[in-house]
């Protein structure tokens, strides 16, 4: 992939946790490398086709000035979301960003952070097998398209399927959607809890019925063997449920 860099971009600004730090601006200096494809844009000499570095730019030091951060961390994500968020043909974003004059008592050149943001093609399943399923779905759906960081690309027909494992006793109403995300999994799946959650998705036993569950199936290309996620979800090639739709 190929990278447009900005380098040592100087702006005044208000973060920090000490009062005196959101009153007084101090300097603030950031590094992007933001990748994309821009073979194109270098074939035909064309700047629609890739990232304007002026526009980037601006972009960064409008969101360190009409924000009032107590993290750098804060600022470093706010700033790689906006990117993520504008330029549609941005793969992922590296951003640092360096607070030289940070109030320690202490000689040093620099403290800095860097937030690393990537966007990924992710494949969800949706089931409901309490209430009104269809609603349930549709609400998923209206919830996911208003998730910051989330773009919802395509879905699946809904299909009625037959309760599978032998815990819940209802038919259920499953799905299938592909959506893009520049979230990270752990971000990904504690929206999705929400979204289960404002459903009314009670947790009582495993595999019982349920208002709403949203099950990652696959992010990306990434395996994760994690205590409260693994990627691709483990049992996705035995249901039908998942594999139809
Ligand atoms: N978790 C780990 N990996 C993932 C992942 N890839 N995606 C963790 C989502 N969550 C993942 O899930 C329990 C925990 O799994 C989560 O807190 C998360 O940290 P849960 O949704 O609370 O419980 P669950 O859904 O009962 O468990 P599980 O293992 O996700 O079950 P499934 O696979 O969702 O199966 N029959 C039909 N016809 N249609 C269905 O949709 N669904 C189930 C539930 C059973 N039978 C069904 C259907
Ligand atoms: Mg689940």
């Amino acid at each position: 992939m190929d990278v447009v860099k900005i380098r040592g971009l100087e702006v005044s600004a208000r973060h920090g946790v000490n009062d005196f730090e959101k009153v007084a601006q101090q300097k603030f200096i950031f590094d992007a490398d933001i990748t994309t494809d821009f073979y194109r844009a270098a074939v035909n000499d064309d700047l629609s086709a890739t990232v304007n570095y002026s526009a980037a730019s601006k972009l960064i030091v409008r969101v360190a000035t009409e924000h009032c951060f107590n993290l750098i961390e804060k600022l470093a994500y706010e700033c790689a979301f906006s990117l993520m968020e504008t330029f549609n043909n941005v793969s992922s974003v590296s951003l640092t960003v360096y607070k030289p004059d940070a109030p320690m008592k202490l000689t040093f050149s620099s403290v800095a952070v860097t937030a690393n943001v990537e966007r990924e093609t992710v494949y969800l399943s949706l089931g409901s097998s309490l209430g009104d399923k269809k609603h349930m779905l549709d609400t998923a759906f209206e919830m996911l398209s208003s998730t910051r960081g989330i773009k919802v690309e395509k879905v699946s027909d809904y299909i009625e399927t037959p309760p599978y494992g032998g815990v819940a006793q209802n038919g259920f109403l499953n799905c299938a959607a592909r959506i893009s995300t520049f979230l990270s999994p752990y971000a990904l799946l504690d929206e999705l809890h929400r979204i289960e959650n404002a459903c009314g998705r009670v947790r009582q036993k495993r595999w019982d019925d349920r208002t709403l569950d949203i099950d990652i199936i696959f992010f990306g290309d990434k395996t994760i063997n994690g205590e409260t996620l693994t990627i691709p979800h483990p049992d996705y090639k035995n249901r039908d449920f998942v594999l139809n739709p």
